[in-house]
């Protein structure tokens, strides 16, 4: 038994977790923030076998996608204290994905 977590931008997330609906994974979404760009992302758990992970990344692949944007970031003006925002551009991936062991899995 594995356990998928993905952190996927929340336009992708939707679609990423219909499709994985549609295939009959289980999985359950929560909402997470970015630590670098304190803006809203989404977190999906996808708990599976061992054989089924691939498949599952594979529709992360297709429905998540890569975007760049544009942040304003405080950078020294060389005196202290003072800062100017200057634009920075980063690319944000489609989805973040972590396969983990798990030790065990049970419904009661
Ligand atoms: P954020 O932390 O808000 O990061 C958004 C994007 O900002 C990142 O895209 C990356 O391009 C850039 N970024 C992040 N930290 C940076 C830093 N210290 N300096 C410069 N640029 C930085 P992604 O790498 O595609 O990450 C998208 C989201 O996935 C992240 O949102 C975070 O929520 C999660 N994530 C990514 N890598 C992670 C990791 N190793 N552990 C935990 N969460 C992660």
């Amino acid at each position: 038994m594995k356990l998928i977590l993905a952190i996927v931008q929340n336009d992708d997330g939707h679609k990423a977790l219909a499709a994985l609906n549609d295939a009959g994974f289980s999985v359950t979404k929560l909402a997470t923030t970015g630590g670098f760009l304190r803006a809203g992302n989404m977190t999906l758990l996808v708990g599976t076998e061992e054989e089924r992970v691939d498949e599952a990344i594979a529709i992360f692949k297709e429905r998540c996608h890569a975007r760049k944007h544009i942040v304003s970031t405080p950078i020294s003006a060389g005196i202290a204290g003072m800062y100017t925002p200057q634009p920075m551009e980063i690319q944000i991936g489609g989805a973040t994905i972590f396969v983990v062991d798990v030790d065990r899995f049970e419904k009661v």
